[in-house]
């Protein structure tokens, strides 16, 4: 079964689909194709904004204020297990038996489930692309939440920001570091200078003074690519921020 046929599976299965997306890039983790799905298939959606500890209040609330418009939304964090009261009312108005949750690699899909029914059932990575298989667990007497892997849609652009590449499956993890630090230097709050103590004021070769600086050497130089994919590692897992809209 393809990746899409799981999600179409699973969202024809469910009373609510929980969309999650990722706070520091939430309009680009946000699936257009998932969402017009639901519609089609006149299931409830409710997007629910995780990694909210990784960007300002502020910043939040603005995505939020504009989510709002077309859909129950929701933010939390299941990091700092915040926003678990909110999420359980958006889904209990729903009155749902089955729930699934949906969304891109690495948004927080499993921890999520986990946050909700205190447990540690669907397990978790900072490796994109973690969960291979549909899992349902238990939330209440009355509903179970449908762990789903992270969706790749064919036709939405496949991208680093979108935490959706594990860096050892490239060839050239440059190209997609640089892209991801192109986006970091254009939106607001990064912490680079705080990470990798270099000032970032030029991306052309700000990943070859990163591997001189942490001693990243191959034979005849430095060794750019494991930069590289440090950088992708350290934004997988929420070390390195940046958010944008
Ligand atoms: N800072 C922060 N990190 C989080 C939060 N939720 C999840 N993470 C981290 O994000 C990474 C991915 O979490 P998972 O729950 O495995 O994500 P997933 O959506 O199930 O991923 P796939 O199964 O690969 O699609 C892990 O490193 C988590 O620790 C959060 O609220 N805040
Ligand atoms: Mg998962």
């Amino acid at each position: 079964m393809g990746q899409w046929d799981v999600v179409i599976c699973a969202i024809k299965e469910s009373d609510v689909v929980l969309e999650v997306i990722d706070a520091r890039v939430a309009s680009e983790t946000r699936s257009s194709k998932v969402e017009n799905l639901v519609r089609k298939l006149r299931k409830n959606l409710v997007v629910v904004i995780n990694k909210s500890d990784l960007v300002p209040k502020e910043f939040d609330d603005r995505i939020r204020e504009e989510i709002k418009k077309e859909y129950d939304v929701v933010s939390v964090s299941t990091k700092a297990r915040k926003g678990t009261g909110f999420l359980k009312g958006a889904i209990g108005k729903y009155k749902p038996n089955k729930v699934s949750v949906i969304g891109y690699p690495n948004t927080g899909k499993s921890s999520l489930i986990n946050m909700l029914s205190h447990s540690s059932g669907a397990r978790t990575s900072s490796v994109p692309g973690y969960t291979k298989g549909v899992q349902w667990i238990r939330l209440s007497k009355q509903i179970k939440l449908l762990d789903t892997p992270g969706v790749l849609p064919m036709d939405e652009k496949f991208s680093v920001f979108r935490s959706s590449i594990r860096p050892e499956k490239l060839k050239v993890a440059q190209v997609a570091a640089n892209e991801l630090l192109e986006k970091i230097k254009a939106g607001e709050g990064n912490n680079l200078h705080e990470i990798y103590k270099i000032p970032l004021d030029d991306i052309d070769g700000y990943l070859s003074q990163i591997a001189q600086k942490r001693n990243y050497l191959i034979k005849g130089g430095v060794d750019i690519e494991r930069a590289a994919r440090q950088v992708i590692n350290d934004w997988n897992c929420g070390k390195l921020t940046g958010w944008w809209f």
